[in-house]
C-alpha cells in the first residue's frame, strides 16, 4: 500500500495501519546527530520494544538509500547509529536533493513528520523539538520544525523544549502558526531536562483519552497542522535546574564564539551538553524519550479507539 512511490511502509507497520491499529513515528536524527554510539542504537531499539509493550506498532523514519522508510530493521538502526553524524541531517529542504542522490537522512522532527504523514501514521514521540533559538533576533535562526508543526497533521509528543532555546519565543510563534501546545498533566511548559520552565502552555491535559480526542477533532475540522505535547520528565529523572542551566549557557556561549551555525548548531549543543555534565544529561535524555514513547502508544492506541 505505498502511496508514494518514494516511500517504503515496513510490512508490519503496513499491517498494523491497514488494520486500523496503533502505530507511533518515530525519528532518526536523534539517533545519528543527538546521541554518541552506542546509547543511540540502545536507546533507539529500547525505545521502539517500549512502544510494543504499551500497544502499539513503532515506526522509525529514516531515509536510507534515496528511499523513505517508514519503520527500520534492527540492522537500519544500527547502521544509522554506527555512522553517526556522517548521514545527513534531513530537512525538508533535504529531502527531495537525498532521494535524488540515493543517500542517506536522519530525519529530524520536520521530516519524520512528512514521512509519518504520507504513510498515514497521526502519532510521533521523540526527545525535543527545534524551536526558535536564542538570539534569533540577529541570526533569524527559528527551526524548521515550527513550520512543520503548523502544516502537518501529526501530533509530536516531547519533553517540552530545552533551553538551548528561547523558549518564550518558541511559544509566540506556534501560537502565531496556530499550533496547539498541551501540557500532559501541567499547565506548566517542561524545559526537557527539568519539569519547570516558568512558561505557561495553553491547555492541560490529563489523559491519552483526552489527548486523542482532542486531535481527532482537529482532524475532523480539516486544520492542516499538528498538536504540541509536552510531557515532563519524570521527576527521578530530572536534573538539577542550576547545574544544567549553567552547562547550557556554557554551550550556547562556545557556539556563539565558535561561530557554529546553521543545521550544525543543534548536535553541536547536545553533544556540549552531555559533556560538561559528564553525560547526567544523556542519563536524563534517554529516560523523557521513553517515557513519551510509552504516551504516544497509549495515545495512538486511543485514537483508535475513537
Ligand atoms: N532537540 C533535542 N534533541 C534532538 C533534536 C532537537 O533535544 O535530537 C533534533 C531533532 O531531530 C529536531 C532537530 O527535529 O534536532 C532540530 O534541528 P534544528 O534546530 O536544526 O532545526
Ligand atoms: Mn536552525
Amino acid at each position: 500500500m505505498n502511496v508514494n512511490r518514494y516511500l517504503d511502509i515496513a510490512p508490519e507497520v503496513a499491517g498494523a495501519l491497514a488494520a486500523g491499529k496503533p502505530v507511533v513515528a518515530l525519528e532518526s536524527t536523534i539517533i545519528s546527530h543527538g546521541m554518541p554510539y552506542p546509547q543511540n542504537v540502545e536507546t533507539a531499539l529500547k525505545v521502539e520494544a517500549i512502544v510494543r509493550e504499551s500497544g502499539a506498532v513503532p515506526a522509525t523514519i529514516a531515509v536510507i538509500k534515496g528511499r523513505l522508510k517508514a519503520g527500520l530493521s534492527a540492522e537500519e538502526i544500527e547502521y544509522l547509529g554506527k555512522e553517526g553524524t556522517k548521514v545527513n541531517k534531513a530537512s525538508r529542504r533535504d529531502l527531495a536533493v537525498l532521494i535524488a542522490k540515493g543517500a542517506d537522512g536522519a530525519t529530524t522532527v520536520t521530516t519524520t513528520m512528512i514521512i509519518a504523514a504520507m504513510a498515514g501514521i497521526r502519532v510521533f514521540a521523540t526527545g525535543g523539538v527545534g524551536g526558535v533559538h536564542r538570539g534569533a533576533e540577529t541570526t533569524m535562526d527559528v527551526s524548521a520544525d515550527l513550520e512543520e508543526l503548523a502544516h502537518t497533521p501529526v501530533m509530536v509528543i516531547c519533553a517540552g523544549a530545552k533551553s538551548i532555546l528561547d523558549l518564550g519565543l518558541t511559544l509566540e510563534y506556534l501560537e502565531t502558526h496556530g499550533v496547539p501546545v498541551i501540557g500532559y498533566g501541567t499547565k506548566e511548559l517542561p524545559a526537557f531536562y527539568t519539569r519547570k520552565s516558568g512558561f505557561q502552555v495553553d491547555y492541560r491535559l490529563d489523559t491519552p483519552e483526552e489527548l486523542a480526542k482532542a486531535f481527532s477533532v482537529q482532524l475532523e475540522l480539516g486544520f492542516p497542522g499538528g498538536m504540541l505535547v509536552t510531557n515532563p520528565i519524570p521527576e527521578e529523572y530530572s536534573m538539577d535546574p542550576d547545574v544544567i542551566n549553567k552547562a547550557i549557557d556554557e554551550a550556547v556561549a562556545e557556539a556563539k564564539a565558535k561561530g557554529i551555525h546553521g543545521k550544525e548548531t543543534t548536535p553541536f549543543l547536545l553533544a556540549k551538553i552531555k559533556d560538561i555534565t559528564g553525560g547526567d544529561s544523556l542519563d536524563s535524555n534517554i529516560q523523557l524519550v521513553f517515557n513519551n514513547a510509552r504516551l504516544a502508544a497509549k495515545t495512538a492506541a486511543a485514537l483508535c479507539a475513537l
